[in-house]
């Protein structure tokens, strides 16, 4: 497999769904092909926080949303967990400043897609010359997900990051309500757990976002 092109990457991002088993109210596997249903681009595993699933039951997981994303067309993305990632031969891990350094990461993953979040103009330049496929920013806005994030900057960072032609995903409190704020900051797409995961209705709540965000990209 070729390493990703910026433009197939930038088209991936638009509507990036991440969750885990202790992100869903119902069955992760439920939930998961009711967003392909609604129109998600991306899925992100990730196996994080308070209950979640570790070694055996959490591999047996990744097989399952990776088999739903694979029928359906959708490249699965593992969170941190690059021997997960290679086990799984998923299509890319996402990293943080906290994980493995992104240059040794690459390395074990060839041309798998590499994510790496970053909170400054000297982590992105870093991120980048590690071959970095897209860049993670936020948190953009409050989030009760993620307990340890840094401070919330809002759009800030993803102006700043306009010119180094890497693609770009806010993460971080976005709902279809604000998802246009980031996109109009210039971002090629917004990753989103609770909007989508703890939605009443699924499939009905990815939708909703596909269309803010699809609508934006058009226009753009
Ligand atoms: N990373 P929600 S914020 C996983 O700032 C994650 O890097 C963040 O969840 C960061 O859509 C976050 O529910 C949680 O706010 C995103």
């Amino acid at each position: 497999m070729a390493k990703i092109s910026p433009g197939k990457m930038r088209s991936l991002l638009k509507v990036y769904f991440i969750a885990g088993s202790t992100n869903c109210l119902e069955d992760p596997r439920v939930v998961l092909e009711e967003a392909i249903r609604g129109g998600i681009t991306l899925f992100q595993y990730r196996e994080k926080g308070e209950g979640c699933l570790d070694d055996h039951e959490k591999l047996e997981l990744g097989k399952r949303l990776q088999r739903i994303c694979r029928d359906n067309g959708i490249p699965f993305i593992v969170n941190d967990d690059i021997e997960l990632a290679l086990e799984l031969n998923a299509d890319g891990v996402h990293i943080g400043q906290e994980d493995e350094d992104a240059s040794l990461v690459r390395e074990q993953i060839g041309d798998k897609i590499l994510g790496v979040s970053v909170h400054s103009l000297k982590e992105a330049e870093k991120a980048k010359l590690a071959g970095a496929d897209y860049f993670g920013v936020g948190p953009i806005f409050p989030t009760e997900t993620k307990k340890d994030t840094r401070d919330v900057r809002g759009t800030a960072l993803i102006e700043e990051l306009k010119d180094f032609e890497v693609p770009i995903v806010g993460i971080g409190g976005i709902t279809a309500e604000n998802a246009s704020l980031v996109m109009e900051a210039g971002a090629d797409g917004v990753s989103v757990i609770t909007a989508i995961s703890q939605a009443d209705d699924v499939r009905e709540a990815a939708a909703k976002l596909r269309g803010k965000i699809i609508h934006k990209w058009r226009v753009k």
